[in-house]
C-alpha cells in the first residue's frame, strides 16, 4: 500500500547465494513511509547540540572526505522472530531468517566528519557535556508520533575512527538506493540495525542517549518473564551489540529431500565486531556435531587468521553430512570470547558478556515480548523421502 512502512527479506537460499548481498536481496526494514530526496545539491546534515558551532554538512562536504569501504552486515533486530512467535506470541514484523544481509557500503568515517565540529577521538565528553550523538531522520513514523525516526551510540564510539562507523552514499559500489537511505545514511557495524538510521537530516551532540521511541520504548532485551501488564522500559539499556548469530539457509522446515548426502550451509554472524571461532552442525538434533567450514570472500574453509578477515561482516559456512532418515539439522556459532579488535567504545557492554559468545539451545529461555534477538541454535526438521 503506499505510505505504509516497507518491509521485505528474500527466499533463505537466495541470501547465501553471494558473501556480499547483491542489493536486490538486501532487507528492507522501515517505520514510515520512504521519503523521495532528489535535490541532492541542497540536501544537508545539520550538526547542533552540545558543541561551539553548529554545522551544516552538504553531499559535497562528504564526499570530500576521505572514501572507506567497510564490508559489514546489517541485521535487524527482530531477525528469527517468527520462530520465537512459535513459542508465545510476540509484536513485530515476522521475519523468517533473512532480515539480514551483508554489504559493501561507501562513505566518509563519523569520526572524520566529527573532526569538521572539532571533535576529535573523544573518550569521555566534548567541553559542553556531549556523551551521545543522535542521528534523526527525514522519515516520519507512528510510533514517534508523526515525528522522525531517531537513534543515537555513545560518542565515544562515533568519534573513534576504529569502530568504523561510516556516513554512507554507497551500498556494494552504487549510490544508495531509496529504501536503503539514498542519499545518505549511518553504519553502525556490530550493532542491531535500528541504531543504522536511514535518510539522514540532523546529527546532535547530546548529554544523555536518545529519548526516542526504538531507543526507549522498543530494541530492548526483556527476560520471559516481563509481559505487556508489568513492563517497565527504564529498567533496561537500549539494545546495541548484536550477540552471535547463526542459521542454515540451504534447507527448508517444508523440505522433502533424498536419503543421502545433504549440503548444511548457511551464515554466522559475532556482533560487535569480533569474529566468528566456530560453526558446529549436527544431523541429530544436538546429539553430536561436526565443525564446517567457514569462509568469507572467496571459498577459503578455515580462514585462520582473523586478523585477514572482514571483521564486521558474516561468514558463510558449509557441511556436508549423510542422512538416512527424517530428522532435525543443527547449526550454532561460536564467536570469539577475547576482544581482537579493542573495543573501548563499549566500555560496560563488554566487561562481562561471554553469555553472548554462545547461542542458546532453546527460544524459551530468551523469549521476549517484542521478539528480538533470537539467537538461538537454528533448527530445521527435514523429512526424507524417496
Ligand atoms: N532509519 C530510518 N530513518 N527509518 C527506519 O525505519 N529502520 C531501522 C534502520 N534505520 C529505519 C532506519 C531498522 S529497524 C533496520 S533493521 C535498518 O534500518 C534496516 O535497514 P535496511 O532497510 O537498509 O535493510
Ligand atoms: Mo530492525
Amino acid at each position: 500500500m503506499p505510505g505504509e512502512p516497507f518491509n521485505a527479506e528474500p527466499p533463505r537460499s537466495a541470501l547465501i547465494s553471494s558473501y556480499v548481498t547483491p542489493v536486490d536481496f538486501f532487507y528492507k526494514r522501515s517505520h514510515g513511509p520512504i521519503p523521495i530526496l532528489d535535490n541532492i545539491d541542497r540536501y544537508c546534515v545539520s550538526i547542533s547540540g552540545l558543541i561551539e558551532k553548529p554545522k551544516d554538512i552538504y553531499m559535497t562536504d562528504i564526499w570530500k572526505l576521505p572514501k572507506y569501504n567497510v564490508t559489514a552486515t546489517l541485521q535487524c533486530a527482530g531477525n528469527r522472530r517468527t520462530a520465537m512467535s512459535k513459542t508465545r506470541t510476540v509484536k513485530g514484523v515476522g521475519w523468517d531468517v533473512s532480515a539480514i544481509g551483508n554489504a559493501v557500503w561507501g562513505g566518509a568515517k563519523l569520526a572524520d566528519v566529527l573532526e569538521l565540529i572539532d571533535i576529535h577521538n573523544c573518550t569521555s565528553s566534548t567541553p559542553l557535556g556531549g556523551k551521545h550523538v543522535e542521528f534523526v531522520s527525514v522519515d516520519k513514523c507512528k510510533e514517534e508520533n508523526g515525528g522522525p525516526y531517531k537513534a543515537s551510540i555513545p560518542l565515544s564510539q562515533a568519534s573513534n575512527p576504529e569502530a568504523d562507523v561510516l556516513l554512507a552514499y554507497e551500498m556494494n559500489g552504487e549510490p544508495l538506493n531509496r529504501d536503503h537511505g539514498y542519499p545518505l545514511r549511518v553504519i553502525v557495524p556490530g550493532v542491531i540495525g535500528a541504531r543504522s538510521v536511514k535518510w539522514l537530516d540532523f546529527i546532535n551532540i547530546i548529554a544523555e542517549e536518545c529519548q526516542g521511541f526504538f531507543m526507549q520504548k522498543d530494541y530492548k532485551m526483556f527476560p520471559p518473564s516481563v509481559d505487556w501488564d508489568n513492563i517497565d522500559w527504564s529498567t533496561r539499556r537500549p539494545q546495541m551489540d548484536f550477540p552471535v548469530q547463526c542459521a542454515i539457509c540451504s534447507l527448508e522446515d517444508v523440505d522433502v529431500v533424498k536419503p543421502g548426502k545433504i549440503t548444511i550451509k548457511g551464515y554466522a554472524a559475532s556482533g560487535g565486531g569480533r569474529g566468528i571461532e566456530r560453526v558446529d552442525v549436527s544431523i541429530d538434533g544436538g546429539k553430536t556435531w561436526v565443525e564446517a567450514s567457514r569462509y568469507q570472500k572467496a571459498i577459503i574453509p578455515y580462514i585462520a587468521d582473523h586478523a585477514s578477515s572482514d571483521k564486521w561482516a558474516w561468514v558463510l559456512f558449509e557441511a556436508k553430512a549423510d542422512i538416512s532418515q527424517s530428522t532435525e539439522i543443527v547449526a550454532k556459532a561460536v564467536r570469539h570470547s577475547c576482544i581482537f579488535f579493542l573495543i573501548s567504545y563499549h566500555p560496560i557492554a563488554e566487561q562481562v558478556d561471554t553469555a553472548a559468545n554462545v547461542q542458546p539451545e532453546n527460544v524459551g529461555v530468551i523469549w521476549n515480548l517484542r521478539g528480538i534477538l533470537n539467537t538461538s541454535w537454528h533448527r530445521v526438521h527435514v523429512r526424507v523421502g524417496h
